[in-house]
């Protein structure tokens, strides 16, 4: 049986590759579990260091894949709620928990809970042909996977309303432009910069960059005050790694840093 996610681990960086390709990638239970599994996994593996998530074929993810829910198959409503609560707001809530560099790089498409997983990651290119879609409205659903708190947050309200209201396609440029995204490459480059930019993180102080997203992560909530006492709690943790000592080390010495993770 073809495996729904493509699993490499090289040198820390754990490359994940949606493999639906005949459906751009859609979500079936399968590729729900198999994706949940691998970051969990990132969690617990200190030799995962950093992760690349990226889809096989012309699409990165187009959501849910819609023929698991063909309402002329019959039977009740499915209860979408509770589908998001086992599938996919676990992936979410890991994704964003995991104090590891997460790297998407959006090969082509990305529709609906595909676009709002890519803006869970930390770090997202993309290639200049792709598009995210809030494709939600057109079946009358509303934005999940995280796009309702995503992009209002990052777009602000008027952006947000209409790229969901609409669910007009929004270029991998203007993503770029509005901040939604970290770059737009050309198609060609976009594999070679995004294994090269995670190979760089996953060669990193590990624990550092996991320090340094939580409190970028903390920010919007947390008050001046807050946000200065988690700063002092992190720094005081990072002071303490092999890595910080590691890399004012090197820096002494003149050479290049030799980080173990730790
Ligand atoms: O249900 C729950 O658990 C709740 C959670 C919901 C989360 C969600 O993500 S809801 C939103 C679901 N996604 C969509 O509504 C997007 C549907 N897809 C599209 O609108 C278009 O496919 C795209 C705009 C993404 C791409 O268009 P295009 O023209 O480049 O490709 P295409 O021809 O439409 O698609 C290519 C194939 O992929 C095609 O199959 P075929 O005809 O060649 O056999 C198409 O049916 C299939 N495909 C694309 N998206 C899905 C899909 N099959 C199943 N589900 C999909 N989402």
């Amino acid at each position: 049986m073809t495996e729904t996610v493509l699993v490499t681990l090289v040198d820390g960086v754990l490359t994940l590759t949606l493999n639906r390709p005949e459906k751009l990638n859609s979500f079936n239970e399968e590729m729900h579990l198999a994706l949940r599994a691998q970051i969990e996994r990132a969690h617990a593996d200190p030799a995962v260091r950093a992760v690349l998530l990226t889809g096989a074929g012309r699409g990165f993810c187009a959501g849910q894949d819609l023929g698991d829910r063909d309402p002329r198959k019959g039977g009740p409503a499915p209860d979408l709620g509770h589908t998001l609560e086992t599938f996919y707001n676990p992936t979410l809530r890991l994704l964003r928990n995991l104090e590891k560099p997460v790297i998407c790089a959006v090969n082509g498409v990305a529709a609906g809970a595909g676009a709002n997983i890519a803006f869970a990651c930390d770090i997202v290119l993309a290639a200049r042909s792709a598009k995210f879609i809030q494709a939600f409205s057109k079946i009358g659903l509303v934005p999940d996977a995280g796009g309702s708190w995503s992009l209002a947050r990052i777009l602000g309200e008027p952006r947000a309303k209409a790229l969901a209201l609409t669910a007009e396609p929004l270029s991998a440029e203007r993503a770029a432009d509005w901040g939604l995204i970290w770059k737009a490459l050309d198609d060609e480059t976009l594999m070679t910069e995004a294994a090269a930019l995670a190979a760089s993180l996953a060669a990193g102080p590990t624990l550092g960059l996991g320090l340094t997203k939580r409190l970028i992560q903390s920010a919007a909530t947390n008050s001046l005050d807050e946000q200065l006492d988690l700063e002092r709690d992190c720094q005081r943790q990072a002071g303490r790694s092999s890595d910080y000592a590691e890399g004012v080390t090197a820096f002494l010495e003149k050479r290049k840093s030799e980080f173990k993770g730790q």
